[in-house]
């Protein structure tokens, strides 16, 4: 079987018959052997409409109806792994991912693209189906995945849920049972070096209801958290941050005590303040942020400390110059103060990385070279 299609349904009976109809028209007239497999938790009597359509059509259709598990996740799952087929493609039965965009899609992955999104966001794609409350949730939740996961930043709709994938790409890969959003999961664990987006125009759900709700919500910034545990490289990032903001307490803590406590003068209260929070930092990222990942010979630990210091000294003076630069342009020394930070966190844990500690190669877990491209639409 060359192309497998899942499709998760919860109480869907208006619409698998016109999907069926609208996949089989897409594909109709090209060399595509597929399947099409709905993974079902209906309550309604959606099963027997699969049931005629499996009879029907009894080299395409074919479903499972599960009475005891729920939720899309799952189903997805238990889909890629009912399908034997060379590429999968999954998406929703309200017909809001239109069937017509496979023809494209398939080509693509035959073309050797390991994952192929339709995108609403690509040119000459649209969102057009969706209130704009959802739009706004929609938007955030993408945003904050973008920012939070690193492998997410170029894709530019990574919340659809509409997607096809080689095989080898989610083989082998445990993926989450929670969550709405396993296209992000497949992004975030799977095995692939390029991905393509193709514009889509996201239409309104043809009949039923949306089973979105606000748990759903809850359970994607849940979903999320995970997500960003689970990918060594990005948590180390938040790691970093939450390290460097136990820094600063201790060094504000310290600060206090010298000047107030002690009387010491001014500078070197602030130098001595400084130079243990400094210490601080050392090893909690040491022991935390990139435990396991010291230098295996001896000398070249030896000069962790040295590095980690020069580095820590170049993130200063970056921030004093935003600091000076804000004030040059009459802007606020605070504010200044705030982006040197926002800057110099980003370069010293680039630099960490690099030199302090013996980070895994990136290039090996195949982070750096991953390829986003999308259609080329005039
Ligand atoms: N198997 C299964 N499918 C589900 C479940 N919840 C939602 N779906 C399906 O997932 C797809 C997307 O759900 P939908 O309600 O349209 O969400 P929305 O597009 O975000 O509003 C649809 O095909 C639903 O039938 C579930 O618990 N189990
Ligand atoms: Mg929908």
């Amino acid at each position: 079987m060359q192309l497998g299609i899942i499709v998760p349904t919860y109480n869907e009976r208006e619409n698998v018959r016109t999907m069926v109809e609208r996949i089989s028209a897409a594909l109709s007239g090209r060399d595509i052997q597929y399947e099409i497999w709905f993974i079902d938790d209906s309550r309604d009597d959606t099963p027997v409409v699969l049931e005629e359509l499996a009879s029907q059509y009894p080299d395409t259709v074919r479903y499972v109806h599960r009475e005891e598990a729920r939720g899309l996740a799952t189903a997805v799952v238990e889909g890629f792994h009912r399908s034997q087929a060379e590429h999968l493609v999954v998406m929703d039965a309200d017909l809001q991912h239109p069937p017509e965009v496979l023809p494209v899609l398939v080509e693509r992955l035959e073309e050797g693209i390991d994952v192929v999104i339709p995108s609403r966001f690509v040119p000459g794609g649209s969102d057009g189906g969706l209130s704009t409350l959802r739009k706004v949730v929609s938007w955030t939740a993408r945003t904050l995945g973008r920012i939070a996961l690193k492998r997410l930043r170029h894709i530019s709709d990574c919340t659809g849920g509409f997607f096809g994938v080689r095989r080898k790409v989610v083989e082998g890969v445990e993926l989450s049972p929670i969550g709405w959003k396993i296209l992000m999961e497949v992004l975030v664990k799977g095995h692939y070096e390029t991905v393509h987006e193709i514009p889509y125009q996201f239409e309104d759900r043809s009949a039923g209801q949306s089973k979105m709700s606000l748990r759903e919500q809850w359970n994607y910034l849940h979903h999320l958290g995970r997500m960003v545990w689970g990918s060594p490289d990005d948590r180390r990032f938040y790691l970093f941050c939450f390290v460097g903001g136990l820094g600063t307490i201790v060094n504000l803590v310290v600060m206090a005590i010298l000047y107030h406590g002690f009387h010491l003068k001014e500078i070197p209260s602030s130098v001595i303040a400084s130079l243990i929070a400094m210490g601080h930092n050392y090893l909690w990222n040491d022991n935390l942020t990139w435990r396991g990942h010291a230098h295996p010979v001896k000398w070249r630990r030896m000069l962790q400390i040295p590095i980690f210091m020069i580095i820590s000294a170049i993130s200063i003076l970056v921030t004093a110059l935003f600091v000076k630069l804000l004030v040059w342009w009459h802007g606020d020394a605070v504010l200044g103060q705030f982006i040197g930070i926002v800057v110099s966190t980003v370069w010293s844990y680039t630099a960490n990385n690099k030199w302090t500690w013996k980070a895994p190669d990136e290039r090996r877990s195949g982070l750096t070279t991953i390829r986003v491209t999308h259609e080329d639409v005039r």
